[in-house]
């Protein structure tokens, strides 16, 4: 009880102090950031290969797949904190220069990978296949515009 009463209470803390406050260092929320974007694009490229047809659908993949994008696609974007666009980062300096735009790019991303995750729990490889497209043209647009190549 008294475990999970401070694991709440962590969880609290980690949502409402500022984004900044959360890491060391700048190198840590570039680290935070790429690994959630690492762990999303491992799971996003399975339902891929299924989407595809480069591997056979398996409903019970593409669902746990799918569970895992939604949940990790929320993360990422604690990690652009301001000073955070040197070092070892491909994010443009556009990010903090337009960041309504960035965070509706962030947003569009995640609804549609929430849609994906809907469509993978429903099943159906056609309903996959169509919100998996639809989720990559979110990817493919943010990555277009504030990503260095
Ligand atoms: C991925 C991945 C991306 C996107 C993008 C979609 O699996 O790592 O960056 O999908 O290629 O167009």
């Amino acid at each position: 009880m008294k475990v999970r009463l401070l694991c709440l209470a962590a969880l609290g803390l980690a949502t409402s102090l500022p984004a900044a406050a959360q890491f060391a260092k700048p190198e840590d929320a570039i680290k935070y950031r790429q690994g959630g974007m690492a762990v999303m694009g491992a799971h996003f490229g399975r339902l891929g290969a299924m989407a595809q047809g480069k591997v056979p659908f398996d409903a019970k993949a593409a669902a746990d797949n799918a569970e895992v994008v939604a949940f990790v696609s929320r993360l990422p974007f604690a990690g652009f904190v301001e000073g955070t666009d040197k070092g070892n980062t491909k994010a443009k300096p556009e990010i903090w220069k337009e960041p309504d735009k960035f965070k509706a790019n962030a947003s569009r991303m995640q609804e549609e990978v929430a849609k994906l995750n809907v469509a993978a729990k429903s099943g159906n490889p056609d309903q996959v296949k169509a919100a998996f497209g639809e989720a990559a043209k979110t990817c493919k647009s943010c990555h277009d515009d504030f990503r260095e190549k």
